[in-house]
């Protein structure tokens, strides 16, 4: 463990990014980490769980909780996702609340200001994307987001460009307790790569399919085994929900089953830094999404 000898000036503790779906939660923690870790895509409702990312450096450890986007749940995994996201708020040390500053009015809604209220620690807010936004609208947000809700800082960024991250990453540090490090200096999460291995399949599905086909699908990894030569073998299932599904998702002759393969295997490939085996199969479990069975079967379960 890190020490805590030089006088009590180490900081750690959990900080939530939290907001609505596709606001840049997933994409402002990749870049405080310098790491593809979270999965992002151009649709809402990309994450479903929460991720944990872990940020030290020499006098801080800054533990980075990715969460679900606060979303108005019609079906139970959705229920599930805001659930995630709540309980993360209310377990964290600090939050950083990100808005879309093309979507500031939407973003920063009652409903959203409400949960806020009910976070454990400081909140503050950052106001993404800023890069589309034109400078002179940011004064009048800004205006406007304090007088909704005692944010502790009001920070504009681009997660996307790198813009005003190092004083956002400040800012959350200062609202850090004092203490030592929680985990080792060399480790990115806590969670195993069989999970990553399955969002980043997930990420693929998003990225190729249309509609309600990426929100309808699940990945299940069946078989992750390091064989002796080096190469990671994986088997995964891909759940949809309707028999109808499976055509779309196969494709003609296979061909869009093979290009998901192909580009999710580069992606692993590149995260697990091996070589790797992936074979990827479809299968049909009629409203998993509505089923808790099927969801907890899917690592969707309350923790
Ligand atoms: N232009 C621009 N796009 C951004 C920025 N940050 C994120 N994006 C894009 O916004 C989209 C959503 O990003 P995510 O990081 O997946 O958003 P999220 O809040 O995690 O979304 P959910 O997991 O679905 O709730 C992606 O296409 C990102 O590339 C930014 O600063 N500028
Ligand atoms: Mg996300």
């Amino acid at each position: 463990m890190e020490s805590t000898d030089s006088a009590g000036s180490h900081r750690a503790g959990f900080v939530a990014l939290v907001g609505k779906p596709n606001v840049g939660k997933s994409t402002l923690m990749n870049a405080f980490l310098q790491h593809r870790l979270s999965i992002v895509t151009p649709r809402p409702q990309t994450t479903r769980q929460r991720v944990l990312g872990i940020l030290t450096k020499d006098t801080c450890q800054v533990l980075i909780l990715d969460t679900p986007g606060l979303l108005e749940p019609g079906y139970r995994l959705q229920e599930y996702m805001l659930q995630s996201a709540v309980h993360t708020l209310h377990d964290s040390d600090a939050a950083v609340a990100i808005v879309d500053a093309t979507r500031f009015e939407r973003d920063l809604d009652d409903r959203v200001v409400g949960f806020l209220e009910h976070s454990r620690g400081p909140v503050i807010l950052a106001i993404n994307k800023i890069d589309r936004a034109s400078r002179t609208s940011l004064l009048p947000m800004i205006d406007r987001a304090a007088g909704r809700f005692p944010f502790a800082e009001i920070v504009p960024v681009s997660a996307l460009k790198g813009d005003g991250l190092d004083p956002l990453l400040s800012a959350v540090i200062r609202l850090l307790p004092s203490g030592p490090a929680l985990y080792p200096a060399d480790m990115l999460t806590d969670q195993p790569e069989r999970f990553f291995v399955g969002e980043i399949i997930r990420e693929h599905l998003f990225l190729a399919l249309h509609e309600e086909l990426p929100y309808a699908s699940a990945v299940i990894v069946e078989d992750f085994t390091d064989r002796p030569n080096g190469t990671a073998f994986i088997q995964a299932g891909i759940i949809i929900e309707r028999t109808s599904q499976k055509g779309i998702i196969i494709g003609r002759n296979g061909r869009m089953l093979k290009r998901i393969g192909t580009s999710a295997r580069k992606a692993i490939v590149e995260f697990l830094d091996r070589p790797v085996y992936l074979d990827l199969r479809v299968k049909v479990r009629p409203s998993w999404r509505k089923k808790e069975q099927d969801l907890k079967r899917l690592g969707y379960t309350t923790r």
